[in-house]
Parts: structure tokens; sequence; C-alpha cells
């Protein structure tokens, strides 16, 4: 990392996504004319592809020597490796971009040694920037430190707000075991549930962990996403003092392309929050075992 200027990189990321933000409110995406990739549910745009367009173009020219991922240029067998790489998310919550629900942004994030070192998540709509520097700190619009007020103990599960996905596989084992946990999480005590205040499914993993950073959210919990929905808001979770670990129980070292991701904000107790939750995942989650 000695020979990356991760400050002039931070600094250029923050410049391309307000760029990017402009292509995304100007757009008029439709659900009808939205194309589809695996399913119904997973959806993508001509201004997921441009934008993605746009910041894999700028960055190669402007970084030759970085890797570059993208969502939307992403061929299944590409590895993430050791090298410095941009893994990026041109819209992330591209099913709120088609609805007209202004929770969507776009992230962008480098990565290290498979260790996220920059993040930049801006959310165009409402004009709000989450970036961080591995070792220096998270911020909102910039100057706001995260998380936005000094963290209360986190105590049980049964205290805190907590944010899940459905994302766009919804059969098999590993739906069956998302939605026995949802049903566990929301339970009552009287059912064995954990009681929580309520679940989120809002819908931009990015996002998501921002609100985490922010101490908006306690908790978010997904399975089957990817690098490039995690990759920025990890490096800025983690420098609120936030923590990211394996979505399945026992891990406390996932991998960013680990695709299971379990995020707890900063404050007192936040290993046996983890350790809490584990134990209410109702069996294990199939999808990227074969990266752990
Ligand atoms: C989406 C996520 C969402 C998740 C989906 C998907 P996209 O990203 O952010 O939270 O549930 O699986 O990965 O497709 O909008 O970039």
């Amino acid at each position: 990392m000695a020979d990356l200027d991760l400050q002039e990189i931070h600094d250029y990321l923050i410049s391309l996504a307000r760029e990017a933000g402009e292509m995304i409110t100007s757009a008029h995406p439709t659900t009808s004319a939205s194309g589809t990739k695996k399913n119904s549910a997973d959806l993508v745009t001509e201004t997921d592809r441009a934008v993605e367009t746009l910041v894999s173009t700028s960055l190669r020219t402007r970084y030759p020597h970085i890797l570059f991922m993208g969502e939307e240029t992403y061929a299944p067998g590409d590895l993430l490796t050791a090298a410095p790489t941009f893994i990026v998310d041109p819209i992330d919550g591209t099913t709120n971009f088609v609805h007209r629900l202004p929770y969507a942004c776009i992230s962008l994030g480098l990565a290290v040694n498979l260790v996220p070192a920059v993040g930049v998540v801006y959310n165009p709509f409402t004009q709000t920037l989450y970036s961080a520097i591995t070792g220096r700190g998270a911020f909102l619009n910039r100057t706001t430190p995260l998380p936005l007020a000094s963290p209360t103990p986190l105590g049980a599960l049964s205290n805190c707000l907590v944010a899940v996905e459905w994302g766009s596989d919804r059969s098999g084992n590993d739906y069956d075991v998302k939605v026995a946990t949802f049903a566990k999480l929301a339970g009552s005590k009287e059912i064995g549930g954990a009681m929580v205040h309520s679940l989120r499914s809002l819908g931009s993993a990015a996002l998501n962990m921002c609100a985490v950073a922010s101490g908006a959210l306690d908790v978010y919990w997904e399975t089957g996403c990817w690098a490039w929905d995690v990759c920025a808001g990890w490096v800025i979770l983690k420098e609120a003092g936030g923590l990211v670990a394996d979505g399945n129980p026992g891990g406390w070292k996932p991998r960013v392309d680990g695709r299971r991701y379990l995020s707890v904000r900063g404050g007192e107790g936040q290993k046996e929050l983890v350790e809490e939750f584990w134990g209410v995942i109702q069996g294990k989650c199939e999808v990227g075992l074969e990266t752990s």
C-alpha cells in the first residue's frame, strides 16, 4: 500500500461519484424498460452500464496499474487477487432506482491485499456522501465524523434495529435459511424468537453498511451479495468502529468476496452480539463456501 496515495485516490473517487451521480439522477429508468440478468428480480438498466463505463474508463486511464472489478462487467470465474483493485457497483440499489425509490448509490471501493482500503458511497438523490480511508476515520459529507453520535452499548439483539435483504435468489437452501432466520429474528420470545425492534429491507447493501456505520442501524445481515456491494461500505463501517463478521456462524475474518456478511455497529458488546446473531441463524448458507 506504501506506493499508493490513498488520499488522492479517495478524493478522485469522490469527484467521480459526484459526476456519476448526475448521470444517475438525470436518467429516466422505468420498470418495464429495465433488463434482467439472472432472473426477474436481478435488474440492470442502461444507466448501470453507462455509469460503469464512465467509472472504469476514468479509473483505468488515471490508475493503469490498479485492477478493476465492476458489477456489470464481472464474468463468472473472475477472481479477486491481492493486487490493488477497484471494486465498483455503478448503482447499488438498482431495484429502488427503477422504482424511483431514492435509496440507491454508487459504491466505489479500493481493496489492497484483499482488504478494503478506501471507500466512497454516494446517494445522488439525497446528496449523501460517505467516505473513508483505512486508518483515517470515516465521514459523512467529508467533514462529519462517523458514527454520528457516541455509540451506546449494543446489549442484546432484542434492542436492535436489524437490516436484512431478500436478494434475488428466491428458492433453495439459502433462501430457506434466510426466511427462517427472518422469522426467528422478528418473532416474540414466547415463540422462541429474538424479538428485534424491527427488520428493515432497504435494498442497497452499501447504504445499509453506511447506516450501520452512522449508528442508524445496529446490525445488517446478508448472504448472496457480492464484493462490489460491500467493499466501499466495509472500510466506512470499520473506520466508524464497526465490524464485519461472516454471515454464517463462526467466521471472524470474512473475505471481501466471501458473499456472506454480518455487519455490526461500533459499541460495547459487539462480539457478544455477533455470537447471539449467529445463534439465531437457521442453518448454513452455501453461497461463498468455495471462497472460504
Ligand atoms: C443489490 C444489493 C441488495 C441486495 C441484492 C443486490 P444491486 O445490488 O445491494 O441489497 O439484496 O442482492 O446485490 O443489484 O442493486 O447492485
